[in-house]
């Protein structure tokens, strides 16, 4: 596939062809990977509006995206969506992809919907680089909304939460069991917080849980339930709402700010691999932190 053919492909919104420029994307042969990314880096003016939905393992995320976009296919007749979901703890395809598949079945098969996992890397922010990646070709192809479906595993997520416009978390209804092992760094990014599975006895919880999240932090809270559908159109009313005023323009400063994020996560991953091989409570000398940083270097620029 040449560059022709993507472009073509991109004007006639194919989607095998956009599915073939992430696979290429995510090649390791060079040639490939540089012209799938020249439709990450192109600058066009787009108006996809990039979501980001983590939570713990099993929260629900993919039942959710299943039942909102449902709804929003219906109400609006022309969006095309995608949804691109990560596992940071496996390899390409595993972990818990062929379940988010299976909960997201009523939209799947629907020809605005796509639904790609995205790889990853063997270096965390490896993965979130191509997942960024994969988000731009997404935003150059035209969709609409672009959901990054992410589980909720500390760094991975505050990465995706940098480049995204809007970040909801979904949560258990247990009061505080889910934010409590959750790092500052993602607290900051979450715009919605949606406690899921009010039903089937849970709806006490759920609204003790609300009332807690809501008095604790500062973003909105909504309690819904994916299966019974409560709260479902409100959520799509809070978001609609957030992008009537949803600045576009600030895409720029957005991106800076991903960058720095993975730059930092970048090299605090290689300190604590170098840092595991010394014992801290001898080490302490000029020559020590000299040979550490030396090190540190050669990591880096290895990598
Ligand atoms: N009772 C109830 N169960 C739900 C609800 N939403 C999801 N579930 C169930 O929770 C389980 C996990 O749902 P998923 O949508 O796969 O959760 P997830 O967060 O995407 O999971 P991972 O991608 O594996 O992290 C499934 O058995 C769902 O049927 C809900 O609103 N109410
Ligand atoms: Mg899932």
């Amino acid at each position: 596939m040449n560059k022709n053919d993507i472009d073509k492909g991109f004007k006639n919104k194919d989607i095998s062809i956009l599915s073939k420029t992430i696979t290429m994307l995510e090649s390791s042969i060079t040639s490939d990977y540089e012209l799938a990314s020249f439709y990450s880096n192109l600058n066009v003016e787009n108006k996809s509006k990039i979501i980001g939905v983590s939570g713990p393992p099993g929260a629900g995320k993919s039942t959710f995206l299943n039942s909102m976009i449902k709804k929003l296919l219906e109400s609006q007749k022309d969006y095309t969506i995608a949804i691109l979901t990560i596992d940071p703890s496996s390899e390409i395809t595993g972990g818990s992809i062929l379940g988010d598949k299976t909960r997201m079945g009523e939209i799947a098969t629907s020809n605005r919907v796509f639904i790609r996992p995205s790889s990853s890397g063997s270096f965390l922010g490896g993965t979130a680089s191509r997942t960024f990646e994969t988000i731009k070709i997404c935003e150059n192809f035209g969709f609409d909304y672009i959901f990054v479906e992410t589980v909720g595993v500390g760094q991975s997520e505050s990465l995706v939460g940098s480049m995204v416009d809007y970040f909801i978390m979904l949560s258990n209804p247990v009061a505080g069991d889910d934010l409590q092992g959750m790092k500052r760094g993602v607290l900051e990014h979450i715009d919605l917080l949606l406690v899921n599975k009010c039903d089937s006895g849970m709806e006490q919880k759920a609204k003790i849980a609300k009332s807690f999240y809501e008095n604790t932090n500062g973003f909105s809270v909504l309690v819904i339930s994916s299966l019974t559908g409560l709260g479902i159109e409100q959520s799509i009313k809070t978001i609609e709402e957030y992008f009537l005023k949803y600045d576009f323009s600030n895409r720029q400063s957005q991106i800076v700010k991903y960058k720095e994020k993975y730059f930092e996560s970048y090299v605090s991953e290689k300190v604590s691999k170098i840092k595991k091989s010394y014992d801290l409570t001898t080490s302490s000398k000029d020559k020590d932190v000299k040979i550490f940083v030396k090190e540190l270097w050669d990591l880096l620029i290895k990598s």
